[in-house]
């Protein structure tokens, strides 16, 4: 009995060790896509079907998120308004994270230019955000008046990162972070493309891959030290579904995944997404899952 009460609590402070970085109960997992499935994605074709083959059931759907009721008009989950469904995978060889959405929604707001993708949060896009070695943290307008302007710029999204992505861009890029790291903003490191149909509801595809950092140099991409992404990590991230139905900027809902205020800013308020690899059992990763679960509850 108490050489199981010991085991209890070791395991209760080595799960309390790798959860403190960041609020959240869960433990999402984001499985491997190995390289010979990856072919079968097209992330150009705006067409969700591949993930259905190659990943299966959705990883992320409404249920999973929080529908802030502070933001804008604080819609609640109403799929006359905005349904959605996500996929999310990771691959060793690339080292990228990915990310797939579906998104039917009544009124579809897209102002876009183009030049300019980290402007794209004021429009109906998704935004992912990833903190790759799990640090936590403050990683954006971590800024004070004795700072140069090239500080200021090597601070902003340095240890984690903010992406958002549009379904449609006019210059096809539709995807970009909001740092200097021209070298990170595009491909190889990141990529993907979307569409739209349909109007009123408007059905819209979004298919992309980022590459973490742990650190980056904007202006010196060798000093510049991407997360390793390994089976078995923890990483954090975040995901928000802002909707727009009036104007650009004047939102209608914002569903994310945290339910956590101002995680544009603040890296320890992501959830944790362990990264689970080919050759791991699912059923071993999920009773993991619980374990940790039955804790913090
Ligand atoms: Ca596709
Ligand atoms: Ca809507
Ligand atoms: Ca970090
Ligand atoms: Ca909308």
């Amino acid at each position: 009995m108490r050489l199981i009460s010991t085991f209890c609590l070791m395991l209760a402070l080595m799960l309390a060790g790798t959860a403190h970085a960041h609020i959240g109960e869960k433990v999402y997992l984001i499985f491997e896509i190995p390289d010979v499935d990856l072919g079968d994605i097209d992330l150009f074709d705006a067409d969700i079907s591949d993930w259905e083959d190659v990943v299966g059931d959705a990883s992320l759907t409404p249920a999973d998120f929080f529908a802030d009721p502070t933001v804008g008009d604080g819609a609640q989950y109403n799929p006359a308004d905005m349904e959605y469904r996500l996929w999310l995978g990771w691959n060793e060889t690339n080292n990228r994270l990915y990310l797939a959405a579906e998104r039917i929604d009544d009124v579809y707001i897209n102002e876009y230019s183009g030049g300019a993708p980290a402007s794209v949060w004021q429009y109906d896009s998704v935004e992912f955000m990833v903190d790759g070695d799990h640090s936590g943290g403050q990683y954006n307008y971590n800024n004070d008046e004795t700072m140069t302007d090239e500080e200021k710029a090597l601070n902003q999204n340095r240890q984690a990162q903010k992406w958002n992505a549009i379904f449609d861009a006019p210059d096809g890029r539709i995807l970009g972070y909001p740092g200097r790291a021209s070298w990170l903003n595009s491909t190889p490191l990141s990529d993907g493309g979307g569409g739209s149909v349909g109007g009123g509801p408007t059905t819209s595809i979004l298919e992309i891959y980022v590459t973490p950092y742990d650190d980056i140099v904007f202006s010196d991409q060798e000093a510049s030290v991407a997360t390793d992404l390994e089976a078995g990590n923890i990483i954090g991230f975040q995901i928000a579904m802002p909707d727009f139905d009036t104007a650009p900027r004047e939102y209608r809902g914002y569903h994310t995944l945290s339910g956590q205020a101002a995680t544009f800013r603040y890296a320890e308020r992501f959830v944790d997404g362990r990264l689970v690899g080919t050759d791991a059992t699912a059923v071993e990763d999920m009773s993991w899952a619980r374990i940790k679960a039955s804790f913090s509850e």
